[in-house]
């Protein structure tokens, strides 16, 4: 099983920034969690960052035929992209959308998520967990398929 991690805009600056917000942990830190998850779980995961649009709605696209699922924090793009929602829904992969902090108790901009009605459900608000409970909730739901 191949799972595709992406992490949108601005999060390759975590652990510099806003450690109130988002946690201390860098991205690097948080990669390796999900690698030693994915390890324990007998998955494979391939996670990129980006903080462009168009790269990430690459890297959806290539995923059609080499992923079994998408694990996805948008980040900015969540709240904006009805590109990054369309590429998803092209290639119908089962996907989970993932947030460290909770998006609903936040700004009201942030509560509005262009992903979430595509995806196949969301976990916001337990940091580095979401990533984890996200990896362990798609692996359920493709193993249950297969
Ligand atoms: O809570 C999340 O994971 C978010 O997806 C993070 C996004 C935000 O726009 C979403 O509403 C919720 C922001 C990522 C920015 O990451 C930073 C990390 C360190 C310093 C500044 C920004």
């Amino acid at each position: 099983m191949k799972i595709l991690v992406l992490h949108g805009p601005n999060l390759n600056l975590l652990g510099s920034r806003e450690p109130e917000v988002y946690g201390a942990l860098t991205l690097g830190e948080i990669n390796s969690a999900i690698s030693t998850l994915a390890h324990e779980l007998g998955v494979e995961v391939m996670t990129f960052q980006s903080n462009s649009e168009g790269e990430l709605i690459d890297r959806i696209h290539s995923a059609a035929v080499t992923c079994d699922g998408i694990l996805i924090n948008p980040a900015a793009y969540t709240h904006t992209s009805v590109a990054i929602r369309d590429a998803l829904a092209a290639v119908a992969l089962p996907t989970v959308e993932v947030h460290l902090s909770n998006i609903h108790r936040r700004e009201e901009f942030r509560t509005r998520s262009f992903v979430a009605p595509v995806a196949i459900g969301q976990i916001s608000g337990f940091g580095l967990d979401s990533y984890l409970l996200g990896l362990r909730a798609i692996f359920n739901h493709i193993k249950k398929g297969l």
